[in-house]
């Protein structure tokens, strides 16, 4: 049974203070905090068995080598790939992206066409741009609505069978957005291109599989699900982390080296040069089987009842707007009082010990399109609760009232 006050006491800093008031922890979309049992395997790491991993006899560096391939068979399962070998970690969303779009320079041609949408966040738009800049490819976005949901109408007039990848976020980390990426993937694969799906937002909230979904690469964020940051995976179909080249050269990634010639390690070595952040990646491991062990069945109805409760809580308060309002969402709420900048509310918001973010959150062209510089954006997790919301309703009353 889904129990919130038993899974708070798994948060130690959910009991801390902050400004002198207990803290109300809305950020959860810029990073989740961590669970008691998460902490514990990675003072476990430290105190027990820190070493280098796949190449030591001695017995601490084989302890650590099986747990870290441990973790990778966790994700594995978690994400329902068909291979482990598929799970190639990385240091975060950031970096598989950019892993993949290094690996298609040396496939892309002058004129091949790339989408990308108009929800993207940064890290999402920059890496492809780049990726265009070398190789005279073509940036393409798919339009978005008021409600800051994506067109489909115009992603079908867009792709075409100069279209050789897509990439989409999952879930909008501005909006909250769940985008339509089964129908994305299955009119891409229609013309033979590749789909990326950002899942860095959708991953802290539902249980994605890579093979139901046909999606050839997936990324996500440890630290967004209870783990720790700078810790993350790329979820590549065998074949095209065949095809790709390596993204970084050094230790761990190669079969034998000459100064003649060197040939690369087997999947997923190949993509994992020098030593990784060894005891993030087993943490990870530990993160994912924290939530599994709660269910993500619990967790989305949970947050979406919390998502419900403060979204009718939050329109009661006068010249409050919610940007970001698709009936199929997650729990995230960015909103805007009338004549009043974000970072103001955001401020006052800390006073009370609140924290939520406020600006652009890394996706300028959704304000852009809204005609606004940014929002507060209040981001739920399992572990939060209706009085926390109530905490904030009337923080905000009392910001409006302060700054207008
Ligand atoms: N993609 C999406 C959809 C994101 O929300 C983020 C981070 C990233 C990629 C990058 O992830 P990283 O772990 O490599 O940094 N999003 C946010 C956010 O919304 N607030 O702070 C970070």
């Amino acid at each position: 049974m889904f129990n919130v006050e038993d899974i708070r006491k798994d948060f130690p800093i959910l009991s801390r203070q902050v400004n002198g008031k207990p803290l109300v922890y809305f950020d959860n979309a810029a990073t989740s905090q961590t669970p008691q049992q998460v902490i514990d395997v990675i003072v476990d790491y430290y105190s027990n068995y820190n070493a280098n991993i796949h190449r030591g006899v001695h017995a601490l560096s084989q302890e650590a080598t099986d747990k870290y391939e441990q973790a990778r068979h966790i994700i594995q399962k978690h994400f329902n790939a068909r291979f482990a070998h598929e799970i190639i970690f990385t240091s975060g969303t950031t970096h598989s992206i950019n892993l993949v779009a290094n690996g298609f320079s040396s496939i892309l041609n002058k004129g091949d066409e790339i989408i990308v949408s108009a929800l993207e966040h940064h890290s999402n738009i920059v890496p492809w741009q780049m990726l265009c800049e070398r190789t005279g490819a073509i940036l393409k976005v798919i339009p978005m609505n008021q409600e800051g949901e994506l067109i489909m109408s115009e992603y079908d007039k867009l792709i075409s069978n100069n279209t050789k990848l897509v990439f989409v976020n999952h879930i909008s980390n501005a909006l909250g957005t769940i985008n339509p990426i089964e129908y994305i993937i299955e009119k891409a694969h229609q013309v033979g291109a590749a789909v990326l799906i950002d899942g860095a937002q959708a991953c802290p909230h539902l249980k994605p599989d890579v093979q139901a979904l046909d999606v050839d690469f997936y990324v996500a964020s440890a630290h967004k699900m209870c783990g720790p940051t700078g810790e993350g995976m790329l979820y590549g179909k065998e074949a095209w982390l065949k095809k790709l080249p390596p993204y970084q050269g050094g230790g761990e990634m190669i079969a034998e080296v000459t100064f003649e010639k060197t040939t690369y390690a087997e999947l997923p070595h190949k993509f994992e040069a020098g030593t990784p952040n060894i005891c993030g990646g087993i943490a990870f491991g530990a993160a994912i089987d924290y939530m599994n062990a709660i269910g993500f069945d619990a967790i989305s109805k949970y947050e979406h009842e919390l998502l419900e409760y403060a979204t009718q809580k939050l329109l009661e308060i006068e010249g409050l707007k919610i940007y970001g309002t698709s009936k199929n969402k997650t729990s995230v709420i960015s909103f805007n009082l009338k004549g009043i900048h974000p970072y103001d509310v955001g401020t006052i918001l800390d006073k009370m010990g609140i924290a939520v973010r406020t600006g652009h959150h890394c996706a300028q062209p959704i304000m852009d399109y809204y005609k606004i510089p940014g929002t507060v954006r209040a981001s739920f997790a399992f572990y939060n609760t209706k009085t926390e919301i109530d905490s904030l309703v009337a923080a905000v009353k009392k910001a409006r009232l302060m700054l207008s």
